[in-house]
């Protein structure tokens, strides 16, 4: 007789070399085994495309042990997974930061080199998936990948939307968006898991009903059902065996084809289902700031944070009876306020599908939750209109009414009277149309309420959430955000990597702090001589792209000047370029004049929605195409926008920037991260007294920070006695015949109409305070130019600024959340083989 069929399977599974092995001649047949047998191809008919899935898949072989005993590990009641959902991760390409995190870079580097290939063209060719806009979505991957370094049990949740963010072209000056198909040439990196399929409703109505027991309960009849389907991508910690998972998912239809409809004749019809669920997660919202209260969005939203609550509660309930100690198995933190109708999904599931009393599923939902806010600009704090919501999610809405109804009491409680307070604090607006305020539902939700740097809580406290802070002070803290040093430093600049470690050894890799070691190395003139060479080196490979991709040439042996992030006003990209004007209107006044040559490089995107934004990226091309072929500048100074800014142009530029540019109004910048990247790799920031910049600022010493401009407090009190942009204008020569160049058309071939609405804007109003800033940020701008002369000293304050940013490593902040806002700690993994041991 023959023996079952899985102890034939299992006494026949060995563990395959090929996909384990490490040894040069392993990986290279790996690979061509892979681009046999996975892609179809063979060396003669294969690209460059094909080449890097097959290395990809060579790499993804060798942590699948480290990734499947990582879960299994988590699986245990007594281990507490942090559960971090955001609608965004912009992860930025793969390949290279895995090949770190796995620590065989080199191995992997000699095997491609010995098929023939080269693995930097291997690695350019990878397309990042765009699942972000900016500083959001990539602080959640920066600490999605702290989380795995310090084996924190964690999993990312969110969206896997089939087109990300646009990809952006230049044509004559203005963006244009072109659809990211990141998807089409597939995704090595992400496994799909049917069996994690969940079911979402949306609209319908709620019914009343008495269940066996005679309980009153409510249920929910939807109007429509959708299936989410979820995919994972692994996420590496460095040099440990934990290997997290960021689990977005995808809408499906719960039937695919309606039968019904096509034998009656509708073909079309037959599919319609389909075509509406997979909409769902089509498409990522393109706005960096303000998010429009768009129905489809509140789906996205709701989509993704059912699935993953769902999810949680089938973990759970795989090791344990009941959902009692769900929050002491889960930390879920709201990044920003997009999750936020988690807080009402998770009383749902408690109440009406597991349960349990309003007090008691109140008190798992606050344990559980914890809500990080990101800023405080007024139109993106997100509301929903009571009619929208109402009618997708009739059953939230109820939960919302009690939540806001038992809340509204304890605060009349503490407040006899006082219905300024109610109305402030009630999380529905009713002053006219009525609308779901998500960052009160957020905090009413949550045990912990924290900003992304020391200014931006303070701001939160005093501002948007005062009469919040004012009830519940303990709930309010600081976490400031940081940055991965893999993916930012190791990854992206292994020249500068490389110098540091041969002084102080490669420890600084997994504890920032060490760099502080460089300090002593400040006076040493050969290494000073080799920390310019290095920075040199990066600066004349970004010169070899830009004259790639533009065909503008630059030299290294300038000052490059860097402003890259998204494209908005308040980051105040238009400040900058009239700082360049003016340097231009001097040079053309005085062509002899003593000058520091600078290249100065813009990069980001605006939302496609936002007018001025796109404006403001028109008229820095309509002033490189003028000043880079004025022969009177003679290449002193040069105006590059880069197209297509994202996670893996960025891993070009930071490292090779002479000069940051953080130059948003006072109060507006959240926290920024750029700032940070910048600075770890050895720029010098020119910066306002914004965000992050004041804690670098302190860190680096201010003899290493070019700070200029107006304070929160001055901006208040300006704003207060009566801005009026004019008065700069007619005071500040400079300043004037800057803007009356650009209102005669001189840059735009005559056109004096095309920047009227930017000029207008700034003359009329100024809302960003660029004028009141100007003369502050070009005397700066001086000082600048003045001590990039004196290349010693410049050298020694881009070596201490490097060595005192220790504190913004990411692994610093999630500590903090582990502390402070988690209660979470690190899980070593043991490594099991699953290939021999028992089923
Ligand atoms: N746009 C802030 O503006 C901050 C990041 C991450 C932002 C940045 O200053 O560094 O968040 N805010 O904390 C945001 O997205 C919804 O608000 C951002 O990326």
């Amino acid at each position: 007789m023959n023996p079952p069929i899985n102890e034939m399977m299992q006494s026949q599974i060995q563990i395959e070399d090929d996909r384990t092995g490490l040894s040069i001649e392993t990986l290279r047949r790996a690979m061509a085994d892979n681009l046999f047998y996975i892609l179809g191809k063979y060396p003669a008919i294969a690209n460059n495309k094909d080449y890097y899935m097959a290395l990809a898949y060579t790499v993804r072989d060798r942590l699948l042990h480290r990734w499947l005993n990582t879960y299994e590990a988590y699986m245990k009641p007594e281990v507490k997974i942090v559960c971090y959902l955001s609608a965004e991760f912009l992860v930025g390409p793969h390949l290279a930061n895995n090949l770190i995190n796995l620590g065989i870079y080199d191995q992997i580097r000699q095997a491609v080199q010995e098929s023939g290939l080269n693995l930097q063209e291997l690695i350019n060719t990878e397309e990042e998936p765009g699942l972000g806009n900016g500083g959001l979505g990539r602080l959640a991957a920066c600490y999605m990948e702290s989380l795995a370094t310090l084996e924190v049990p964690a999993i990312g949740y969110g969206i896997r939307y089939e087109f990300g963010i646009f990809d952006q072209e230049i044509r004559e000056g203005w963006q244009v968006e072109i659809t990211d198909k990141w998807l089409q040439d597939g995704n090595p990196w992400e496994i799909i898991r049917p069996e994690s399929e969940v079911y979402i409703n949306f609209g319908g109505r709620t019914e009343p009903y008495q269940d066996d027991q005679g309980n009153y309960r409510v249920r929910w009849i939807p109007e429509y059902v959708v299936k989410g389907i979820a995919y994972d991508t692994p996420i590496l910690g460095y040099k440990v065996n934990t290997a997290n998972t960021l689990r977005l998912w995808k809408g499906e239809a719960c039937e695919s084809f309606n039968f019904q409809r096509f034998n009656v004749g509708d073909y079309y019809g037959a599919v319609d289902t389909k075509v509406y669920s997979e909409n769902l997660t089509k498409v990522l919202y393109p706005n960096d700031e303000p998010v429009q209260g768009k129905e489809l969005r509140l789906q996205q939203q709701y989509f993704f944070v059912s699935c993953a609550l769902q999810d949680m509660i089938r973990i759970h309930l795989t090791e344990s009876e009941n959902l009692d100690n769900f929050g002491d198995k889960f930390a879920a933190q709201l990044n920003d306020t997009h999750p936020s109708i988690g807080v009402a999904e998770l009383m749902r599931l408690l109440i009406d599908v597991h349960h349990y009393s309003w007090d008691q599923a109140w008190d798992i939902t606050q344990k559980t939750f914890a809500y990080t806010n990101h800023t405080l600009l007024p139109e993106a704090l997100e509301k929903w209109p009571l009619s929208i919501f109402g009618r997708l999610l009739p059953r939230h809405l109820e939960i919302i009414y009690e939540i806001n109804r038992r809340f509204l009491d304890q605060v009349r409680m503490k407040y006899p009277g006082n219905n300024e307070k109610l109305s402030c604090l009630s999380l529905i607006d009713d002053r006219g149309e009525k609308y779901i305020r998500m960052a009160n539902l957020a905090t009413v939700g949550s045990h912990k309420v924290n900003g992304v740097a020391a200014l931006h809580s303070e701001l939160v406290k005093k501002t948007i959430l005062r009469d919040f802070y004012e009830f519940w002070p303990e709930k309010f803290t600081n976490v400031t955000n940081g940055v991965t040093p893999r993916r930012w430093m190791v990854v992206s600049n292994p020249r500068l990597s490389e110098l540091i470690t041969s002084r102080i050894g490669d420890n600084w890799i997994k504890n920032l702090d060490e760099l502080r070691r460089l300090e002593q190395f400040v006076d040493d003139g050969h290494f000073r001589y080799q920390w310019r060479e290095v920075k040199w080196g990066v600066k004349q490979d970004l010169a070899n792209y830009i004259e790639d991709k533009l065909g503008i040439k630059v030299s290294p042996d300038t000052l490059f000047d860097v402003q890259v992030k998204r494209i908005h006003e308040y980051k105040r990209q238009h400040l900058n370029v009239l700082q360049i004007i003016t340097l231009y209107n001097r040079i053309k006044h005085n062509p002899n004049l003593d000058f520091t040559p600078r290249t100065c490089i813009f990069g980001g995107k605006a939302a496609p929605g936002y007018y001025m934004a796109k404006l403001i990226i028109k008229l820095i091309n309509s002033v490189a195409e003028v000043v880079n072929k004025d022969p009177d500048v003679r290449d002193r100074l040069k105006v590059v926008f880069l197209p297509d800014y994202n996670v893996t142009l960025g891993q070009r530029v930071y490292p090779a920037a002479d000069l940051s540019e953080q130059i948003s109004t006072a109060g507006k910048e959240a926290s920024g991260t750029g700032n940070m990247k910048f600075s770890l790799n050895g720029a010098l920031t020119i910066g306002t007294y914004d965000g992050a910049n004041i804690e670098i600022r302190q860190e680096v010493g201010e003899e290493n920070f070019f700070l200029f401009g107006l304070k929160t407090e001055d901006i208040d009190q300006l704003r207060a006695k009566g801005y009026n942009p004019w008065d700069y204008y007619y005071n500040n020569p400079e300043l004037k015949s800057t803007l009356d160049l650009i209102s005669s058309g001189f840059f735009s071939h005559g056109d004096c109409e095309l920047f009227r609405p930017l000029v207008d804007s700034l003359l009329h109003s100024d809302p960003f305070f660029l004028f009141a800033d100007y003369q502050s940020y070009l005397e700066c701008q001086d000082r600048v130019s003045q001590a990039y002369k004196d290349q010693e000293y410049w050298t020694k304050m881009s070596i201490l600024n490097v060595a005192r940013m220790g504190k913004f490593s990411s692994d610093r902040s999630i500590k903090e959340y582990c502390e402070n806002i988690w209660y979470a700690k690190p899980v070593p993994i043991e490594m099991k083989d699953y290939v021999q041991a028992d089923a």
